[in-house]
């Protein structure tokens, strides 16, 4: 190609393309935003997304007088899809399936430890319900149980447990109201694996006098019965708070996933958006959708994003 050639490309690839700029697409994706807002989006997430999608398209060329937002609309929902997709999964049938493995293979007594969960959460979640729900699906799938109501701290959470483990029919340990829920968590962990039972749920407060409190006191626990993993449990509808919460717990105790609770209530559940990006990628791995003791599901990314695009803002 000749230098003049060359220089005449060149020129007319000016006149028809022109550059993104991070501002104009902040711009275009201006409905996009909303879009997530009315989806229940926390509002600081929304707006890094948004930022995230316009930094990724900074520099592209496209074509002068294309429809900017029809252009980003790919951008948006791959950025989306990224975000919910789980780095890693939890699945707690497959962690007891081990267990059972491990007991089956002949481990000894002493070496054998069971799966242990501990579940956090403020007051109001669903944290008991869920553990009930889990309880009763391990069960359901043949696994041996052990619950620990280490909410020491509400009144009436102790008998709340109580009342589902009996009707589920799984070993509940309790603690006296005002003892160390680090040591009743402790004692169903030495109890379940003294009875190579196979699952530790373990039960906490979700309030305590203090948010400062609350977190050392999870960290306590934590650090007492290095649980394999621990979950925090999110009201859906809890729109922005959903995202402090998360940041929170993360950022504090540390956490390995999250179970969303309420989605029967909330069909637009922008709040596994809010959560699983203000913590970094941490899994989704349950959805609570119902009181039911069998309302508990998979978290489906791929089926939530869909959600996000086709609701064009509107609840269902
Ligand atoms: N609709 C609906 N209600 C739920 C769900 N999970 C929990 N709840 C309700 O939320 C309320 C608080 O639940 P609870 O387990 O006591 O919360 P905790 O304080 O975190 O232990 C109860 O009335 C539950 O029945 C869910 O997935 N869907
Ligand atoms: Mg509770």
């Amino acid at each position: 190609m000749s230098a003049i050639q060359k220089g005449l490309r060149n020129f007319y690839q000016k006149l028809t393309t022109v550059e993104l700029t991070e501002e104009n697409a902040m711009k275009a994706l201006e409905e996009f935003k909303i879009l997530l807002l009315t989806n229940d989006v926390a509002f600081d997430a929304a707006e890094k997304i948004c930022k995230d999608i316009a930094k990724s398209v900074k520099g592209q060329k496209i074509k002068r007088f294309t429809n900017l937002q029809k252009a980003l609309e790919e951008p948006a929902k791959k950025a989306v899809t990224k975000i919910l997709k789980p780095k890693y999964t939890i699945d707690l049938i497959e962690e007891a399936k081990k267990k059972k493995e491990l007991l089956k293979s002949g481990i000894s007594k002493d070496e054998y430890r069971p799966l242990v969960v501990l579940f956090l959460g403020i007051n109001g979640t669903g944290k008991t319900t869920t553990i009930a729900k889990i309880a009763y699906m391990l069960k359901k799938n043949d696994f041996r149980v052990v619950i620990a109501a280490a909410d020491t701290f509400r009144s009436g959470a102790q008998e709340q447990l109580a009342t589902h483990a009996k009707k589920i029919g799984v070993k509940i340990i309790q603690g006296k109201y005002g003892s160390d829920p680090a040591a009743v968590a402790y004692d169903a962990v030495e109890h379940a694996k003294a009875r190579l039972a196979h699952v530790v749920l373990i039960d906490t407060a979700g309030r305590m006098t203090t948010n400062q409190d609350l977190m050392r006191e999870m960290k306590k626990i934590k650090n007492v019965v290095q649980p394999d993993y621990t979950l925090l449990v999110v009201d859906a509808l809890a729109g922005n708070d959903a995202a402090n919460q998360a940041r929170e717990f993360a950022n504090e105790v540390g956490i390995d996933g999250i179970i969303l609770t309420k989605m029967d209530a909330d069909a637009k559940g922008g709040a596994a958006l809010s959560v699983t990006y203000v913590t970094g990628g941490k899994p989704i791995c349950y959805i609570g959708t119902g009181q039911d003791y069998n309302n508990i599901e998979p978290f489906n990314p791929k089926k939530f994003a869909k959600t996000i695009f086709s609701s064009n803002g509107k609840k269902k």
